[in-house]
């Protein structure tokens, strides 16, 4: 038995069965230990075995072959790290995603910072997204239905949550519920509930079973934070050290920014939880067109009775998809539409840019870089094994 393994610790901030069956496969180091990232930071990233946390650097070797594919470590991966000396510990190797959530954008720890390509993964490794959405102003079905596209093109399961559900007479509660019942997609849970409240936590229970990993999705001041607080405390009673939430300031119902980082968050109850600051602008990653049909799966049903086949339910007569939609969802539609035809053809632009040449740069660059590290590992363990300690060091950060 890997004595750096603890499957049941690593069971307890969301290892699925499939990470476990690559672990247990593919992990030849016997000092490589296998790690969440719960917490993406400007020059570093934490890690959590399962008990604690650590800072750790990215080897430099995994940083260029990231980068080559567009890629980026992100919150919610599944790392294995080695003791890296004073620095920590080192990343070395990432088991490969799944749900991983990506937009483009120009801040952040970008995948790939080329002008006008900027792919950043949000999180990865995630079951359901929760969407949450004020009622108390922030409510907007045109972003309601980027964050749903967002999250089904990962093949995460969304969850709507209209939060500030005491701000409304009963009335007025129960219409916006309606309307929007009507632009979900079918089977898609919403609830309307006050955050700040126990009975959120009870009413969420069914979807945050035990090793399920929900990250919160929405603007800044909508109450994800105040979520991530009611659920620490639902459990235990006492939560250790209450998260900060902002006050809204009266007028624009937009909060102050306290949550500047994306954190996941073991749950007592035995999911983890990704608490995110507000995406400002959100820009969709669509670099296959046909990702979006899962979000607007209402067109495609409907265009099936289009009068043509190749309608593109602009002007043609007997569209069937014009008849049905709301003026701005059809638009939005098209708009999203004219990004993803962008987005197409950057990506395969940005294939046909990888050279040769520049593969073999890439390659040596890589490979340097694998040595420099090597070197450094040796001199750690030759100056502990100097000092009478054992290698590799025990605990960290
Ligand atoms: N009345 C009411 N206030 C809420 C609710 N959820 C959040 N808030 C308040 O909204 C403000 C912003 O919440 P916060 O959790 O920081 O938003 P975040 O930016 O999405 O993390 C805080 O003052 C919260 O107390 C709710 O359901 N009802
Ligand atoms: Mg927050």
């Amino acid at each position: 038995m890997n004595q750096w393994f603890d499957l049941d610790a690593l069971a307890r901030i969301g290892l699925g069965e499939r990470q476990r069956r690559q672990l247990l496969a593919g992990v030849a180091q016997p000092d490589a230990r296998p790690m969440r990232v719960v917490e993406v930071q400007r020059d570093h990233w934490r890690l959590h075995d399962g008990r604690q946390t650590h800072r750790a650097a990215c080897a430099p070797l995994l940083a260029a072959e990231l980068q080559a594919q567009h890629e980026a470590l992100a919150v919610g991966d599944w790392v294995l790290a080695r003791p890296d000396g004073d620095a920590g510990w080192r990343i070395g190797w990432r088991l490969l995603p799944q749900g991983q959530i990506t937009r483009r954008s120009t801040a952040g720890r970008a995948a790939d910072d080329r002008p006008g390509w900027r792919r950043q993964v949000l999180v990865s490794n995630v079951d359901l997204a929760l969407l949450v959405m004020g009622l108390d102003g922030d409510y907007n079905p045109r972003r309601l239905e980027r964050y749903l596209a967002l999250v089904r093109m990962a093949g995460v399961a969304p969850l709507l949550l209209l939060s500030k559900a005491d701000t409304l007479a009963p009335p007025a509660l129960a219409a916006r519920l309606d309307a929007a019942r009507a632009l979900l997609p079918a089977g898609v849970p919403v609830l309307a509930l006050d955050l700040r409240q126990p009975a959120a936590a009870a009413a969420l229970a069914p979807w945050l079973a035990p090793g399920c990993t929900a990250v919160l999705l929405g603007s800044s001041g909508a109450g994800k934070s105040t979520l991530a607080n009611t659920l620490l405390a639902a459990a235990d009673g006492d939560p250790a050290s209450p998260r900060r939430t902002g006050a809204v300031r009266a007028g624009d119902d937009r909060g102050r920014h306290t949550t500047t980082v994306r954190t996941l968050l073991p749950l007592p109850g035995g999911a983890c939880l990704i608490d995110t600051p507000g995406l400002r602008a959100l820009r969709l990653d669509l670099p296959q067109p046909e990702a979006l049909a899962e979000a607007f799966g209402d067109v495609a049903a409907l265009a099936a009775q289009c009068r043509f086949r190749d309608c593109r339910h602009g002007d043609e007569p007997g569209c069937a998809v014009r008849a049905a939609l709301s003026p701005q969802r059809l638009a939005h539609y098209h708009r999203l539409l004219g990004q993803a035809g962008c987005d197409a053809a950057q990506a395969r632009g940005s294939a046909a840019a990888r050279t040769p040449e520049r593969a073999q740069r890439e390659a040596r660059q890589a490979e340097r870089a694998r040595l420099q590290q090597r070197q450094r590992d040796s001199r750690q363990r030759r100056r502990l094994l100097a000092r009478g300690e054992r290698w590799p060091p025990a605990g960290g950060g």
